[in-house]
């Protein structure tokens, strides 16, 4: 049996084993750059636990006891994603046509040693052994995210690059940064210095606020592109705004900036939709956040926008659709932007009204699914679970955070408008690295397999016995997961 999550598409084991040995190289097929940092990042990965040197070099063909990289669009099927993997006693084959494919290829492989092969210490006499068999692999969706929100809380450059690699092991492709809301502004926009110094300066609770430099987003942003992630901004419009407000004064209808916010309230803050500042204000933070995100997305938020006006939320997100599209990128937005009248290529992210979610669908919108009920990480486990919130009415057990079908969640929406799944992790109460790995994990895998893996071969009792495994995988990789226990962890 295997304990690979997430699941792949088609996989055949048998009993024979191939045995990783002190003399194994990895082996590329491909002198380009990116192919060779695939090989590189999978040897960096199996040198700790191993002590072996796994020297990577460019070739045709495995020597005995090698693993080989064998890349080539030889078989367009795969897509840029898909892969497959060939192990026998003699060496193990990952093949791909695209440089995604092979690097979550890797992924899969390192899910077939050992669960020690993660410890960051040499674990000596252990036989890294693998089971022979194939492996075809390719994704369901195209879009596997997660959200963090840093507005509530924030989370430092390092890390949101360990989240990136945790990210990365379960084949997740999009990392959707909330880089704004009431309680704090996270990236330093250079025409609005204020939004950062003063609108970052603290967060929910009075706790310590943060932001992101430019330098510090690009090197984000260029460290999960190297392991095919997807940075999405999202800049929370029209409301969630008070960090902002409390920057600027122009921005506010009578002229005078709030104080700052650190309570948990939503829905309370709006900027002025009819003041012309406003759009300048708007146009210069896509402008900049565009040109720092290679990606070709922009979320505006668009949620909960309890103090503003329904005429005047149309109005406002038509302009800045217009924004968005004059800056390059394609615009997300909460269910709610499915209120107005969309552009062909918006995406709309469903959270909680079908309805409204249904509506933005029949516009011809492509919809991410994130339903709070099943999807939110700050969501609590259990009734005595310390941290989170429970205002979805129910908790969110690991059980809970799988079971459940995007294509039945998303009622009148038709399957081919799905693009794909995305969790999310707001951090009202959630604002120590132990706190995001006690919320996210295990949870996240069942995200990571609702996205990948066929509908047809999901099963919870396949899952949860896999679960068990991988327990041990994230425990060596030092995730502080939550214990749950529907699962028998040994
Ligand atoms: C809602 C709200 C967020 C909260 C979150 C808490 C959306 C899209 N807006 O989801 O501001 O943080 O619930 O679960």
């Amino acid at each position: 049996m295997t304990t690979i999550i997430p699941l792949p598409a088609q996989i055949q084991l048998d009993e024979r084993q191939f045995c990783l040995n002190p003399g194994a190289k990895i082996i590329v097929s491909n002198d380009s750059a990116e192919v060779f940092w695939v090989g590189s990042s999978l040897a960096a990965k199996l040198r700790p636990a191993t002590g072996f040197a796994l020297p990577v070099q460019i070739g045709t063909q495995p020597a005995a006891g090698d693993i080989f990289l064998a890349f080539g669009a030889d078989d367009p099927s795969l897509g840029e994603e898909g892969y497959e993997l060939f192990s026998t006693p003699e060496a193990v084959t990952l093949r791909a046509a695209g440089a995604a494919g092979l690097f979550y290829a890797t992924q899969t492989l390192r899910q077939m040693f050992p669960a020690e092969i993660e410890n960051p210490l040499e674990q000596p006499n252990l036989a890294w052994t693998v089971q022979c068999g194939h492996i075809r692999d390719i994704p369901r969706y195209a879009w596997r995210g997660m959200m963090l929100d840093l507005g509530r809380h924030f989370f430092s450059v390092e890390t949101a690059k360990r989240l990136v690699d945790l990210l990365a092991y379960h084949k997740v492709n999009v990392l959707h940064l909330h880089l704004s809301d009431d309680q704090g502004w996270r990236i330093m926009i250079e025409s609005w210095p204020w939004l950062a110094l003063h609108g970052g300066s603290t967060a929910t609770n009075g706790d310590p606020g943060g932001f992101y430099t430019q330098d510090d987003y690009r090197e984000l942003v260029a460290y999960a592109a190297q392991r095919y992630i997807t940075i999405v901004p999202e800049i929370d419009l029209p409301g969630h705004t008070n960090a902002a407000l409390a920057s600027y004064e122009e921005l506010n209808e009578n002229g005078v900036s709030p104080n700052l916010y650190t309570g948990i309230k939503v829905g309370f803050s709006s900027l002025s939709v009819h003041k012309e500042i406003t759009y300048q204000f708007v146009d210069d933070v896509v402008r900049e956040i565009a040109a720092l995100t290679p990606g070709a997305y922009f979320h505006i938020g668009g949620d909960e926008t309890l103090s503003t006006s329904e005429e005047d939320y149309v109005y406002f997100i038509e302009r800045v659709q217009k924004i968005v599209a004059r800056h390059g990128k394609c615009m997300i937005g909460w269910e709610e932007i499915g209120k107005t009248k969309l552009n062909s290529d918006a995406i709309v992210q469903h959270w909680w009204n079908k309805e409204v979610t249904a509506r933005a669908a029949a516009q011809g919108a492509k919809i991410i699914a994130s339903p709070a009920a099943k999807a939110y990480m700050d969501i609590k486990y259990h009734e005595h679970t310390t941290i989170g919130q429970n205002w979805t009415g129910a908790y969110t057990e690991v059980r809970e955070a799988y079971d459940w079908e995007p294509v039945e969640i998303l009622e009148g929406v038709a399957e081919e408008s799905i693009l794909g799944v995305e969790s999310a992790l707001w951090t009202e109460t959630i604002f120590t690295r132990g706190n995001l790995d006690f919320m996210v994990f295990p949870r996240l895998c069942g995200y990571a397999e609702i996205g990948w893996s066929p509908r047809e071969g999901r099963d919870w009792e396949s899952y949860r016995q896999r679960l068990d495994e991988h327990g041990k995988r994230l425990a060596n990789l030092g995730v502080q997961f939550y214990r749950s226990e529907q699962v028998d962890w040994q």
